[in-house]
C-alpha cells in the first residue's frame, strides 16, 4: 500500500535540504509531531475517558482552564523535556519559563506553545489544536534559559506549526522554505504529505471576526467589515461570507486552504482591561503569522508587522490581522488613513 511522503522523511529530506540544521532540529520536530498525536488521542476520547469539562485551576491568563488543556500541557511538557533538544520551555499555560529536570540535557532550541488552543470548544466537539514555535537559544547563553531569552521578534523562530484536530487530524509546518500540510493516516500512525506548498489566495471572500464585539471596535475595522456587509450594493461590489469557528487554528487554516482573513482586532473593550489583544503575541501570533507569510499572506497588529514586534514578556498579546495579501493591505490603508 503506498502511504505517500511521512511527515519524518519529510523532516529529514528539509534537513539535508537546508544543511545548517542539526539532526537536533529534526528530533525536536519529530518529537513535536509525536506530541501532538497524543494530544489528538486524547481530545478524540473525550467523554468516553472522562477528559471533557473545566479543572478547577486557572491560568495566567485568568482563564479557567480545561481538563484538555492541563492533559495536553503535561503531555508536550513530557514528551520534550527529556530529548536534550530544548534548553526549555513556555506555554499559554504556565506562567513562567518551564526549566527542564535537572537529569535532563539541554538543547539549543526554545519550545513555546499554546497546547490547546479553542479549548472552549472540547465540551461541544468543535475543532481545536495545538501551536508550537521553535527559536533557536540566544548564542553564548549560559545556565538556566530566562524569560529574556524567549523575548525574540517572531522573525527568530526556525519553525513553526500546528496541529488541528478537526474531522481530521492535520499538522501544517514551516521551516521558512514554504508551508506544508500533512493529514494524520490512522490506519499507520503516521503524518502523510497531503498539502504540499500551501499558498493563500491574495483574493478572499471570507472574513472571520467575532462580530458580537462590533461596537468596541475602532474605526478602521468598522469600516472594513461594515463594506463586506454592505455586499454587491457596497463599496466592494461584491459579497462577502462570515466564519467564525472560535478556534484561530481552524479559522487560520481555512485561510491557508482557501483564503480569508483572520481578524482579532485591538479593541476599546481590551484597552479597558489594559490589554494589547486577546491573542497571546509569542505562542499564537508569531507561529500563525510565520506560516501566513510564508504562504504568501500578510500578517499585522493594523499598524505593524506581527513578526517585527519586540516582546516584552512571556504572555503579551497584541492584535490580529492576518491572511489574504489583497484583504490585509485594505485594512493596513484604512488604519493609515485614520492616522
Ligand atoms: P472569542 C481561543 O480561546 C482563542 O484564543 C482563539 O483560538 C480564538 O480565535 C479566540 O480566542 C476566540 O475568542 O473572544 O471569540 O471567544
Amino acid at each position: 500500500m503506498p502511504i505517500g511522503t511521512t511527515i519524518t522523511e519529510y523532516i529529514i529530506e528539509e534537513q539535508r535540504r537546508i544543511g545548517s540544521v542539526s539532526g537536533d532540529f529534526t528530533a525536536l520536530i519529530n518529537d513535536v509531531v509525536i506530541s501532538c498525536k497524543t494530544i489528538a488521542s486524547a481530545v478524540r476520547y473525550g467523554s468516553l475517558v472522562g477528559v471533557l469539562g473545566a479543572a478547577d485551576t486557572e491560568n495566567i491568563q485568568g482563564e479557567t482552564q480545561k481538563k484538555l488543556d492541563v492533559i495536553s500541557n503535561n503531555l508536550f511538557i513530557k514528551r520534550n523535556e527529556w530529548a536534550g533538544h530544548v534548553a526549555a520551555m513556555a506555554s499559554e499555560e504556565m506562567t513562567d519559563v518551564y526549566h527542564l529536570p535537572a537529569q535532563y540535557p539541554r538543547g539549543k532550541y526554545l519550545l513555546v506553545f499554546d497546547p490547546l488552543d479553542g479549548s472552549s470548544n472540547t465540551d461541544v466537539n468543535g475543532a481545536v489544536g495545538t501551536i508550537f514555535s521553535i527559536m533557536r537559544r540566544p548564542e553564548g547563553a549560559l545556565g538556566e534559559p530566562t524569560e529574556d531569552d524567549f523575548l525574540q521578534s517572531g522573525d527568530h523562530q526556525v519553525c513553526a506549526g500546528y496541529a488541528l484536530y478537526g474531522p481530521s487530524t492535520m499538522m501544517v509546518l514551516t521551516t521558512g522554505h514554504g508551508v506544508n500540510g500533512f493529514t494524520l493516516d490512522q490506519r499507520i500512525g503516521e503524518f502523510i504529505l497531503t498539502n504540499p506548498d500551501m499558498k493563500i489566495p491574495a483574493e478572499a471572500q471570507d472574513f472571520s471576526i467575532n462580530a458580537s464585539y462590533m461596537r468596541f471596535w475602532d474605526p478602521p475595522m468598522r469600516r472594513y467589515i461594515d463594506e463586506c456587509l454592505a455586499g454587491k450594493e457596497g463599496p466592494r461590489r461584491r459579497d462577502f461570507n462570515m466564519r467564525w469557528a472560535g478556534a484561530m487554528i481552524a479559522d487560520v487554516h481555512r485561510v491557508l486552504c482557501q483564503g480569508g482573513v483572520f481578524l482579532y482586532p485591538i479593541d476599546s473593550k481590551l484597552r479597558a482591561k489594559h490589554q494589547e489583544g486577546k491573542l497571546r503575541l509569542l505562542y499564537e501570533a508569531n507561529p500563525m503569522g510565520f506560516i501566513v507569510e510564508q504562504a504568501g499572506g500578510l500578517a499585522t497588529t493594523g499598524e505593524q508587522r506581527i513578526m517585527a514586534l519586540q516582546p516584552v514578556n512571556l504572555h503579551q498579546r497584541c492584535p490580529v490581522i492576518m491572511g489574504s495579501r489583497n484583504e490585509v493591505e485594505r485594512i493596513i490603508s484604512y488604519h493609515l488613513e485614520a492616522q
